[in-house]
């Protein structure tokens, strides 16, 4: 797990040691925890993450043709050398490097860029934890490509496209992790609507503290996590179908609605509980019923949020715990462990964050009972697992970060 980001100096020592000249440029993007809001993004609903304090960092240096060669600061990362164009093979499924061909391959296609670079990079955001390392790679290449091929476009914009290239890995995500690690604000949280992408940034109380713990337990989106991701989209698709088709049936529309924007439209939250209930059975009412009360639940958090009402925020992530974890079936023993122990320790409220299936949960925590929480967790989850784990990368204070960005050196 990588958890240790390399200082800048180390960082462009190796590259010059690598490369033999300095790099010119310095690309990075943020991890981000998800305060709540799951499984919603791909239904185009509404989700409210934060940027977090930990980076992807590629310190890079132009190439004057389309090759771009690639290293991770650890060795166990095989270091990468493609060319950039439309089509780009990918390597075998799981493989870093598909992270990196992503955004060249789409901004190829899309832009026709053809200028590649050397780059060497470094990260602390934990892989496969939820905490989204995969799209703050795609975003720190992406923006660096981007730059590289003069391509004028929106933070937003190229969070959009980022979206779109992720796809290229084989995982059918939304497109939260990209918008919030290109466009966060510090500081803030953001609520952030889909088709047609919206972020409206919102002020975290100065007294309140989101605590981040990782279960150890990798969610590998190359293997069966992958797969049961994809499965819940797919089963989300299958349930927006059928209540679509009855809603229809019962003159509540004309035509059958394309999206759960459009059903939630035609007949908000409670109508289209009762409409999913009165036609699906089994799996698929499990999975409508997470998504459309997990939808509500962000818009009532976001104003929550506003109005720093801390034990109305916890409730909410509490009911969303237990919504992915009876409805969604995404929780596992480790995380619902990590729950309980934030909750004994003080939390206001606690659930897993990102796609599950192992990974982090995060907990909202009053200031003054940070310390109480933190120790809650680090005693009683990894006391007794891996007491000899550097304790920051298992339990740690989230900072609302600032979204990628890319400088000259
Ligand atoms: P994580 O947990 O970072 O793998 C995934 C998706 C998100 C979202 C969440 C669940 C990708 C890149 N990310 O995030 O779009 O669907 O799961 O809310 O696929």
């Amino acid at each position: 797990m990588p958890t240790e980001r390399s200082s800048d100096s180390a960082l462009f020592d190796a590259f010059i040691a690598r490369y033999g000249a300095p790099p010119t440029h310095v690309s990075r993007a943020p991890g981000r925890v998800n305060l709540i809001g799951e499984h919603t993004d791909y239904n185009d609903l509404p989700v409210l993450p934060m940027a977090l304090q930990r980076e992807v960092r590629l310190a890079l240096r132009p190439r004057q043709d389309r090759r771009v060669r690639l290293a991770n600061i650890r060795a166990e990362f095989r270091p990468l050398e493609f060319e950039i164009a439309s089509g780009i093979p990918p390597s075998e499924s799981g493989d870093w490097g598909n992270y990196v061909k992503a955004p060249a391959d789409h901004l190829a296609r899309h832009f026709g860029i053809d200028r590649g670079f050397d780059g060497l990079l470094t990260s602390d955001v934990p892989v496969a934890s939820g905490l989204s390392s995969s799209s703050a790679l795609v975003n720190a290449v992406g923006l660096a490509l981007a730059h590289l091929g003069e391509i004028e476009t929106e933070p937003l914009a190229l969070a959009s496209l980022m979206a779109e290239a992720e796809q290229y890995t084989g995982t059918r995500g939304g497109g939260m992790d990209q918008a919030i690690s290109m466009g966060a604000r510090a500081g803030h949280a953001a609520r952030i609507d889909f088709a047609p992408l919206r972020m409206r940034h919102v002020p975290i109380p100065s007294d309140w503290r989101f605590v981040v713990a990782d279960t150890g337990v990798r969610a590998e989106k190359s293997g069966a996590a992958q797969r049961a991701y994809n499965l819940r989209r797919t089963e989300c698709e299958q349930a927006l179908e059928v209540v679509g088709e009855e809603l229809v049936r019962a003159g509540k529309v004309p035509g059958r609605p394309s999206s759960y924007p459009a059903v939630l439209k035609a007949v908000p939250h409670d109508g289209a509980l009762a409409v999913g209930e009165s036609v699906l059975e089994g799996n698929l009412l499990k999975r409508f019923r997470h998504v459309v009360t997990e939808a509500h639940r962000v818009g009532l958090a976001a104003d929550m949020l506003v109005s720093a009402d801390l034990a109305g925020f916890g409730n909410l992530m509490d009911a969303s715990h237990g919504s992915l974890r009876t409805d969604y079936n995404v929780s596992s023993s480790e995380l619902d462990e990590l729950v309980a122990l934030a909750k004994e320790g003080g939390a206001a409220g606690a659930r897993l964050t990102g796609a599950g299936f192992g990974g982090c949960i995060v907990a909202l925590v009053p200031l003054v009972g940070v310390d109480e929480v933190v120790a809650s967790l680090r005693d009683g989850y990894w006391g007794t697992r891996d007491p000899g784990a550097p304790a920051d990368s298992r339990v740690f204070v989230a900072v609302p970060s600032a979204g990628a960005t890319y400088t000259s050196l």
